[in-house]
């Protein structure tokens, strides 16, 4: 088998990598859904000042998961986390209407950002547990999703403290990962 097919046939069948970064604006549950996935637990959160990296292996996806602090003073931060992403994981709080259009413009510059121009797009709808939280369809509204044009996205909606949704979202992320995968392998076999 020649290293191309064999790269590929890993990809479908066998163990393969996946580097997420995750994003949205503080408190949006971004640091509760990392450890929920990782650790299977609620931890009790603090605002992150930084970040978390950790390694959640899902099926026979390894993926690095990176959760960046969300606050105001530390999102010029964010870009120096784009290089090498295959993901963008963003989360939103879905009871957090006043901040619909700040969370908009932020998810706007990063995907366009030129380091994130490949990257597959998940959105996390979180918190829908709350009463009165947003839909799916009113944050798709709200961020834009619908304008994107030759972009992979998904939105899923999540409760972070129940789990709910996460698994979900992971799978959407490997199957869109292996598919792009396997498109470009086959370019090159
Ligand atoms: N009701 C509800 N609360 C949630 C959910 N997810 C997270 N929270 C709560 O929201 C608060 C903020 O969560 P964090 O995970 O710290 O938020 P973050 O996005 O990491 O915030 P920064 O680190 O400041 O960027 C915490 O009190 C969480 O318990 C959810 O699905 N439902
Ligand atoms: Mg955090």
């Amino acid at each position: 088998m020649g290293q191309a097919l064999r790269k590929l046939f890993d990809t479908l069948f066998g163990n393969t990598e996946m580097r997420v970064v995750m994003l949205g604006l503080d408190a949006a549950g971004k640091t509760t859904i990392l450890y929920k996935l990782h650790i299977g637990e609620v931890l009790s959160t603090v605002p992150t000042i930084g970040f978390n990296v950790e390694k959640v292996q899902y099926k026979n996806v390894i993926f690095t998961v990176w959760d960046v602090g969300g606050q105001e003073k530390l999102r010029p931060l964010w870009r120096h986390y784009f290089n090498n992403t295959d993901g963008l994981i963003y989360v939103v709080d879905s009871l957090d209407r006043e901040r619909i259009a700040m969370a908009k413009k932020e998810f706007q510059a990063i995907i366009r950002d030129p380091f994130m121009k490949n990257a597959i797009i998940l959105v996390f709808a979180n918190k829908q547990d709350l009463r009165g939280a947003m839909t799916p369809m009113e944050i798709c509204d709200g961020l834009g999703l619908n304008d994107l044009k030759d972009r992979k996205w998904h939105i899923e909606r999540t409760c972070a403290i129940k789990g709910e949704g996460l698994y979900e979202g992971l799978d959407w992320l490997s199957n869109t990962l292996k598919e792009q995968r396997a498109i470009g392998f086959s370019s090159v076999v």
